[in-house]
């Protein structure tokens, strides 16, 4: 593997899984093969579980790291190109990443959708000038449309809790007081339809995702009816992406907060959530407490995800 930014870079789903289980089960089996490399992560938002999960994947494969937040202490980045820089950003992204480069093996990037531009975040302006000018392997820690080593993780923990072959995947929308960027939904979307899931995704009216990652999957307005007979329930807040509403909050109705009453609807489903989530507005605090809560497995198997990748990257490293 070169890059890894979606899940057409995984190749065949069911060796992944198979092999993020083996790595599971002797997670020092190849602490060798990053002896002398060095990662590089590079934050331009917030993280705790990537941020941990990532660094001790690349510890497991042997590998140096180095943690940059781009805002806490680097120069400010311009990015657009053909910017006269009299402003407060003193060094361009085009010298940052070819310098970032020189310094490491393999590079990691967090870079949200901005909401700025729906043209630049669908783009992926950032992550797509990180693989073009440095010169290294590039991978996602979530990126502007997508959030692959979650998706991956949400996969791993799914095939490890399902008791049928064909569980029955739904993904809700659920209020939060903040616009948050699609990536997380367009991300699980495609890889549980790449994965032959059949997966219903429930949200408001306006809350319509990019088709390009929904295609395959049902869209029901109705929750309640979305969540009959669930195995799965996936909880996530997204703002909206069609025009001209692209980045914005539609709604903040806690009808739509996952509770007993809502899980009462499934086949004694699972939660799942990425986390981080505000509690009483995504879930409720019985739900995520409660006996088929997975958020925590689903968190460390953040762990497992990231090993993976990195230790596909690492064996194809010239
Ligand atoms: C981010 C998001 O929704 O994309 C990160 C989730 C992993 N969430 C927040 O910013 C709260
Ligand atoms: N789920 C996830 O990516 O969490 P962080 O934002 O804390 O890394």
């Amino acid at each position: 593997m070169r890059h890894f930014t979606s899940v057409a870079d995984i190749g065949d789903i069911p060796s992944a899984i198979s092999e993020a289980l083996a790595i599971k089960s002797d997670r020092f089996a190849y602490k060798h093969l990053g002896e002398n490399r060095t990662l590089l992560m590079i934050f331009f938002n917030s993280s705790l579980r990537t941020r941990l999960s990532t660094q001790k994947a690349a510890l497991n494969l042997g590998m140096n790291v180095m943690v940059l937040d781009v805002n806490q202490g680097a120069w400010k980045l311009e990015t657009e190109r053909g910017v006269i820089m009299d402003g407060d950003r003193p060094e361009h992204l085009l010298e940052a990443i070819p310098v970032m480069g020189s310094y490491c093996d393999v590079i990691g990037v967090r870079s949200f959708a901005r909401f700025e531009s729906k043209a630049d975040d669908y783009s992926e302006k950032i992550i797509s000038q990180f693989i073009e000018h440095s010169g290294r392997p590039v991978f996602s820690m979530e990126a502007a449309t997508r959030h692959p080593l979650q998706s991956l993780a949400d996969l791993i923990t799914i095939e490890e809790h399902k008791t049928v072959d064909r569980p029955k995947v739904v993904m809700t929308w659920a209020p939060h007081p903040k616009a948050l960027p699609q990536a997380v939904p367009n991300s699980f979307a495609e890889w549980i339809t790449a994965a032959g899931y059949d997966l219903v995704i429930t949200h408001p009216h306006g809350y319509e995702l990019d088709p390009r990652f929904t295609a395959g999957a049902t869209i029901e307005y109705d929750q309640d009816k979305a969540l009959a007979g669930a195995d799965f329930v996936y909880a996530k807040n997204w703002s909206a992406y069609a025009d001209p509403n692209y980045g914005k909050v539609l709604s903040t109705d806690r009808a739509w907060t996952v509770t007993a009453e809502k899980m009462a609807l499934t086949n004694n489903a699972f939660f799942m959530h990425c986390l981080p989530v505000r509690r009483n507005m995504i879930v409720s605090d019985d739900v995520i407490e409660g006996p088929r809560s997975l958020v925590i497995p689903e968190a460390a198997n953040r762990e497992i995800s990231a090993q993976l990748v990195l230790k596909r990257i690492l064996q194809d490293l010239p």
